[in-house]
């Protein structure tokens, strides 16, 4: 009792204001114990959403913040500030005098860029940044995708169950979902899709709808819009009607009551993402229709309400058996063009399934006629789940980095994605989703940093993987961890593909967790759903070829890529193995055989790990203890397994190869 005393009488002394969760709960916005006045932030205009970029900010900001004003841009005319260049999600922040009195003033066009320019503030102020701010997102849509069922499961997920409770919605609102929206907006993530794209059609009755509905009332102030994932079967399913066949006008017209349906319920809902035709899913081409079919079909349904549809270009089936990376290509790149305007088409990074590195998509580039968002996977299925560190913004960034040559040299991804080459205005970026009902949301503090990342290059495709990474730190740890996190993090993910298989190798996990080495394994159903399929490896040589005296996947690229990659002398190291067979002696442009520098990377990757956990030990004193217990613990797990992937991996290659180990390197325990 008297130790209660005490404690209580601790919190009383240490002010009003919450401490600071030591589990993650806060995210990056770990605000301060003492904020401003609430006086001293001002908003001009009355609305939910302004309402809620100013208790943000009165949340936010330190009591020394000074004078805040948030007003649209037509509440200050006066000021002749430069918007044109804001849109309708782009914010300006700036030092003027208002009335006489020096404020600082965020600003947009409209309440959303306020909002927009009020977490802004807030991230300027928490990274000791300073000065006039104008920015506006490049791309439209940016949207998570939750891979959540029903049920609560998350497929793919390793943060817990799922965050929306079904059975509690839509009379039930936990506040959690209000934190889950902040979060968002602070990135200026703008939309969500709830449920899984392997989606089952109760998703779309009645009950469902109105649960879907309180969460949209519930992210509406924030700026994020509600999207559900369809199963394109739900005519057959929910409406008892014979086929699903997109061009049986009754079809169409239980789709199109079903959208009207939603929108009563949803004024503002943004569509459907569909997974059509891969992995089981029904689809179109169950009727012998197109893709295009199927999503015009569903594009009439939302077109009188603005809405649209994502319709997925991983087709995975066993149609392309000498080649699954040559799928969506082949199927879709016919159907550019012919697509309505209100769909967009929604393509993996790589070709095959979010592997820790692949080339960027053959299709990136191949559809002018066609608006293409990017899928990128914040959730960690190939690359360790919640335990292992592995920071994402390099592999986002390389991606939209990588040029397709389609209008010539710089037309690299962003530049598709963005719209800006083929003048598209409809754009979008989707992350599969990291969250769960964790309490620090994701699993681990420094998936946090993949959520961030996700959100900030969704906005601006052009920023650094290591501006964001550093923009994360600072608003995580105390400033003495800033440097040693991001130090850990900017190597972490090359640290897994090293310890995975670097060289281009790919799908050599063990199979249906996908966690852990398996490239010994050949005897499942499908060829392709095998690692030996990927890797090739044989007593002369690893990897597949993808030139011509293979499957000629190469020719899916423009001609300059394609010549690229379909010479092993100008393929870049990292991606080798991917597009050639290679011998295992051949020599390397480290000097080393094939071989040894396989082994090498291999060694590297468990040696990063090691790294990490030295640097993570030196921010102990800075870093409270529940958060840095937790990533010490997975560390080591990680290090466990790093070597667990390379000791296994070798043993494996060295009985197919039988070649000794390079001297130097210690031959598995
Ligand atoms: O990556 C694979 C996953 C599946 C997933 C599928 C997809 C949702 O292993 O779990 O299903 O891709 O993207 O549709």
């Amino acid at each position: 009792l008297f130790a209660r005393i005490v404690l209580i009488a601790g919190l009383l002394s240490a002010g009003a204001a919450p401490a600071l969760a030591e589990d993650g709960y806060d995210l990056w916005m770990r605000y301060p114990a003492t904020t401003i006045a609430p006086d001293s932030v001002s908003v001009r205009g009355d609305t939910p959403m302004l309402r809620v970029a100013a208790a943000e900010v009165r949340r936010a900001l330190p009591a020394q913040a000074g004078a805040i004003v948030l007003a649209r841009t037509a509440e200050v005319a006066d000021l002749k500030l430069p918007t044109a260049t804001l849109g309708d999600e782009g914010y300006l922040i700036r030092a003027v005098r208002l009335n006489g009195r020096p404020v600082t003033l965020v600003t947009g066009n409209t309440d959303r860029g306020v909002l927009y320019g009020a977490f802004a503030l807030i991230r300027q102020r928490a990274t000791g940044a300073a000065g006039d701010l104008t920015s506006a997102p490049r791309v439209k849509l940016r949207v998570l995708n939750h891979w959540d069922n029903l049920d609560g499961v998350v497929e793919r997920g390793y943060a817990g169950r799922s965050l929306w409770d079904w059975w509690t919605l839509p009379d039930y609102k936990d506040p959690r979902y209000v934190d889950y929206a902040r979060a968002n907006a602070s990135l200026g993530i703008n939309g969500t899709v709830l449920n899984n794209v392997n989606a089952k059609a109760e998703s779309l009755s009645p009950r469902y709808i109105a649960k879907a509905a309180a969460l949209a009332d519930i992210f509406r102030p924030y700026g994020i819009r509600v999207y559900l994932s369809a199963r394109f079967s739900a005519p057959i399913e929910l409406g008892g009607l014979k086929t699903a066949d997109p061009l049986d006008p009754q079809v169409a017209a239980w789709w199109r009551a079903k959208a009207d349906e939603i929108y009563r319920a949803i004024p503002d809902f943004g569509g459907f993402l569909v997974k059509a035709n891969s992995e089981g899913q029904p689809g179109p081409r169950d009727y012998h229709r197109t893709h295009a079919d199927g999503a015009n079909m569903l594009a009439a349904a939302v077109a009188p309400h603005d809405g649209i549809v994502m319709w997925r270009a991983f087709v995975y089936a066993d149609t392309d058996p000498d080649d699954r990376a040559k799928q969506a290509y082949t199927e879709f790149k016919p159907l550019d063009g012919r697509f309505a305007k209100n769909v967009i088409v929604q393509v993996k990074n790589g070709a095959i399934d979010f592997q820790p590195r692949e080339p960027f998509h053959p299709l990136f580039g191949a559809m002018p006629k066609t608006p293409l968002m990017m899928e990128f996977q914040i959730t960690k299925e190939y690359l360790g789940f919640a335990t292992h560190l592995a920071y994402l913004g390099p592999l986002f960034a390389e991606t939209l980095a990588s040029d397709t040559f389609a209008k010539g040299a710089g037309s690299t991804v962003a530049k598709v994605v963005d719209g800006s080459l083929e003048g598209h205005t409809l754009t979008g970026i989707a992350g599969v989703a990291n969250i769960g009902d964790d309490r620090d949301w994701t699993g681990s503090t420094f998936n946090q940093a993949n959520w961030y990342a996700f959100g900030r290059m969704a906005w601006d495709p052009s920023l650094s993987a290591e501006t964001v990474a550093r923009e994360w730190a600072a608003q995580t740890f105390a400033p003495a961890a800033v440097a040693p996190a991001v130090a850990m993090m900017m190597g972490s993910r090359e640290a897994v593909v090293d310890y995975t298989g670097a060289l281009g190798l790919a799908h050599v996990m063990a199979t249906g967790h996908h966690y852990g080495p398996g490239p010994w394994v050949s005897d499942l159903k499908r060829p392709e759903w095998n690692p030996v399929y990927y890797h090739k490896a044989d007593k002369r040589g690893i990897g597949f070829d993808r030139t011509k005296s293979g499957s000629n996947a190469v020719a899916q690229y423009a001609p300059p890529v394609a010549a690229k990659f379909a010479d092993p002398a100008t393929t870049p190291p990292g991606e080798l193995l991917w597009f050639h067979h290679v011998a295992w002696d051949r020599r390397m442009p480290s000097g080393r055989t094939l071989w040894a520098d396989l082994v090498g990377h291999y060694d590297a990757g468990v040696a990063y790990v090691v790294g990490m956990r030295t640097r993570w030990d030196t921010v102990k004193p800075v870093v409270d203890a529940e958060r840095w217990q937790k990533t010490a613990s997975f560390l080591a797990v990680q290090q466990r397994e790093a070597q667990w992937w390379r000791d296994a991996s070798l043993a494996y290659w060295m009985s197919v190869n039988g070649l000794p180990l390079p001297a130097g390197v210690a031959p598995p325990p």
